[in-house]
């Protein structure tokens, strides 16, 4: 492990941030996988939390019928970072997870192909305008003052989850290694009823008609913002974690906010960087709300 500052910890190559749990990172190739396990992966700010509800509230009926109040996070933690106190490997089945790990540090288990992984992504202009106000919100991060200064960085893979580029390739290009699904958050965000259906036949889940319709209506924008349950708000805020007020895990949620905050110019060099990377890439790209 290379240790590349205060906020940055590189692991074969790849960024992770502060909280992530080293030992358990170091040992995750060997972690054993059950046939029921699923993983949500993504690269940071393309939409886990949202994904990480939808399964919620697929797989927990007092989640979806708002019996249980269990955060989402605690249904579907984190993979990767510390949970003190909690052993993830002793979940009960089925366990469900989310991570930012690239294809070449996941467990080895998962190539068995019977466990599940639903891999979602989001056009890179807004996960990194979505990264400059989360990374300059929460103390585990680097501050950075500009916008233009967080594109360099981006680009250069010089944050946690490191280049956009290299995770989504890599994935892609290793799909066949894995049973994955890959949901793309603007079509997530065009049609949710559509995209609800997509996942619960992917993990061989019958829902209701009544069923989709509640978890439809606890995954949008709105609601998962005003459900305690469905959002982190209150985590960073308990543990000191921030360093202004707001509310930076849902911020937003659009398709095209970067063309609010990118410049002309700003906007040709990541276009330049992007087709030189992304050449030949086939997975469609939304940039705009109304493709
Ligand atoms: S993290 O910190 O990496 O886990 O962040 P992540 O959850 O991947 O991404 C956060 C962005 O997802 C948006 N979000 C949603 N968009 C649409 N609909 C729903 N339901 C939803 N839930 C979360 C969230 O607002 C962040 O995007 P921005 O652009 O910052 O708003």
């Amino acid at each position: 492990m290379n240790n590349t500052g205060k906020y940055l910890f590189n692991f074969k190559g790849y960024n992770f941030n502060s909280i992530a749990d080293m030992n358990r990172v170091e040992n995750t190739e060997n972690f054993e996988i059950r046939e029921d396990d699923v993983f949500v992966i993504t690269y940071p700010k393309s939409g886990t939390l949202w994904m990480q509800q939808i399964l919620s509230l697929i797989y927990f009926e007092g989640h979806r019928n708002r019996t249980e109040k269990v955060d989402t996070v605690d249904r579907v933690p984190f993979f990767e970072y510390s949970y003190p106190g909690t052993d993830i490997g002793n979940r009960p089945s089925p366990r469900l997870f989310a991570s930012h790990l690239p294809y070449y540090l996941a467990p080895k288990g998962l190539k068995n192909k019977k466990a599940k992984v639903i891999y979602v992504y989001r056009n890179p202009k807004d996960i990194m305008v979505s990264y400059f106000y989360f990374s300059n919100w929460l103390t585990i991060f680097e501050t950075t003052d500009t916008i233009d200064d967080f594109i360099e960085k981006f680009l250069d893979g010089n944050v946690s989850g490191s280049l956009w580029f290299d995770h989504i390739r890599g994935w892609y290009e290793h799909r066949h290694d894995f049973n994955i699904l890959f949901m793309m958050y603007e079509e997530m965000k065009k049609d949710l009823r559509g995209s609800v259906l997509q996942i619960s036949r992917f993990l061989g889940k019958e829902l209701s008609e009544e069923d989709v319709d509640d978890i439809v209506n606890q995954a949008t924008f709105e609601n998962m913002r005003s459900i305690p349950q469905a959002n982190y708000a209150h985590v960073p805020k308990s543990q000191g974690l921030t360093r202004h007020k707001g509310e930076y895990y849902m911020r937003k949620g659009t398709i095209g906010d970067w063309k609010h905050h990118l410049t002309v110019a700003q906007n040709e060099k990541f276009d330049r960087i992007f087709q030189t990377k992304m050449k030949d890439f086939p997975l469609k790209i939304i940039w705009d709300i109304n493709e």
